[in-house]
């Protein structure tokens, strides 16, 4: 009887990732946070209707507690550690924005030597979960994203 439970309970998660291309990472002060779980070159604008379809948008960290806390709930539940984040400066080379609210993105979280711009092709930004920080990368890396969702 445990063991057919426990087989079912594996299954229906199994389906509900696989047709849905999401985990739920974790929740925060009224919002939840997934992640995508196929990785494939980043199209901010498609992104972002991909988290639409869930009810969200591409994830913007406000704080550094909310940082802290994606960062620390991908680690526990997923073998990634890098993701695409809401954040670009396709606009203004160096001036890192929000996608969905054009809002400054969180200053002064970047990975060491960061933001770089390499090869002047660095105009999206990615979450290291590991170290907690950010790095601006080409928007044609295989990565999977980060999605927020206002918890009602
Ligand atoms: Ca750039
Ligand atoms: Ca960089």
């Amino acid at each position: 009887m445990g063991f057919t439970m426990n087989v079912c309970v594996v299954f229906v998660l199994t389906c509900l990732i696989s047709t849905s291309g999401r985990v739920r990472v974790g929740h925060l002060n009224g919002t939840t946070y997934y992640v995508t779980t196929v990785p494939r070159p980043f199209n901010l604008t498609e992104a972002n209707d991909i988290c639409k379809e869930y009810g969200g948008y591409l994830w913007e960290a406000d704080n550094d507690a909310e940082l802290r806390f994606v960062s620390t709930s991908v680690n526990r539940i997923y073998y990634r550690d890098h993701f695409y984040i809401g954040a670009n400066d396709v606009e203004n080379e160096g001036t890192f924005v929000y996608f969905n609210s054009g809002k400054p993105m969180l200053p002064n979280r970047w990975t060491r030597n960061n933001p770089s711009n390499s090869g002047d092709n660095e105009d999206c930004v990615e979450l290291i979960s590991y170290s907690r920080a950010f790095n601006d990368v080409p928007c044609q890396l295989d990565l999977c994203f980060v999605c927020e969702r206002e918890y009602y």
